[in-house]
């Protein structure tokens, strides 16, 4: 017969057993320093729920950054900043609707549904965000002719906004990367800190998708092939 210490034992055992190891010895295992910044990317009204192009559970990641973001001295936020027409919105051009592509001088657009717009209610940063430190809003696609996912290139793919020569004057080395959306501004911005020579992780459930057209799963492939990291906010020690 089994003693009741036996017992404990025996239960103690099988309810370790049933952790991942890695998952036990991965959670809160990345210490942000001095040189990782954390890029918030696009956290706008018309990018939640009632705006314009709402992203499905788009609030969700807002606790999630707001609490990762104490493990941060270094936080970069960007404001999706559209000229009223721009190129990517739809209804500039005839016959078209949103998500459909056209082809411009520098390549494929996905066409979107007005939004971000300079000045407008719908392109500040949510009220929820709660992140006093930030220390730089980066906005991007102000020129009317070119869009800009990344928070690094416009999508001509050669005019910079100025963030990788920031970064890199503040000595920053990795970057974390969160925000919305997965597939578009997100992933962009984490392409593109790859080829500026960051070492760069993007935080999963800190995220949420667009998916449109089987966008979501190329740009998780498209980011694991250019060496991104895919992490979750759990894997960031953030003391209490
Ligand atoms: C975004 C589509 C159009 C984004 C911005 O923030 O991911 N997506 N403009
Ligand atoms: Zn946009």
């Amino acid at each position: 017969m089994l003693d009741r210490r036996q017992i404990l034992a025996a239960l103690g055992t099988t309810a370790l057993a049933s952790f991942a190891p890695s998952a036990l010895f991965a959670a809160a295992s990345i210490k942000p320093d001095d040189t990782s910044a954390l890029l918030v990317i696009d956290v706008q009204n018309c990018f939640l729920p009632g705006g314009s192009l709402a992203v499905k559970e788009g609030e969700q990641v807002v606790p999630v950054i707001n609490k990762m973001a104490k493990a941060f001295s270094n936080v970069v936020m960007t404001q999706d900043w559209h000229t009223p027409g721009h190129v990517s919105f739809a209804s500039v051009h005839s016959g078209k609707k949103p998500f459909e592509t056209i082809d411009l001088p520098y390549g494929k657009q996905v066409l979107w549904p007005d939004h971000c717009v300079q000045g407008t209610d719908g392109a500040s940063l949510s009220k929820d965000l709660s992140i006093p430190q930030a220390e730089l809003i980066i906005r991007k696609g102000f020129h009317k002719d070119v869009d800009s996912y990344s928070a690094f290139l416009e999508a001509d793919g050669k005019t910079s906004t100025g963030l990788a020569g920031y970064l890199k004057g503040r000595k920053i080395k990795r970057v974390f990367v969160a925000g919305l959306a997965t597939d578009f501004c997100v992933a962009w911005t984490a392409l593109d800190a790859r080829k500026a020579g960051f070492e760069v992780y993007v935080v999963e459930d800190a995220c949420r998708g667009i998916d449109n057209q089987g966008s979501l799963a190329k740009a998780w492939a498209d980011m694991a092939k250019a060496g991104v990291k895919r992490i979750q906010s759990a894997d960031i020690a953030v003391s209490a």
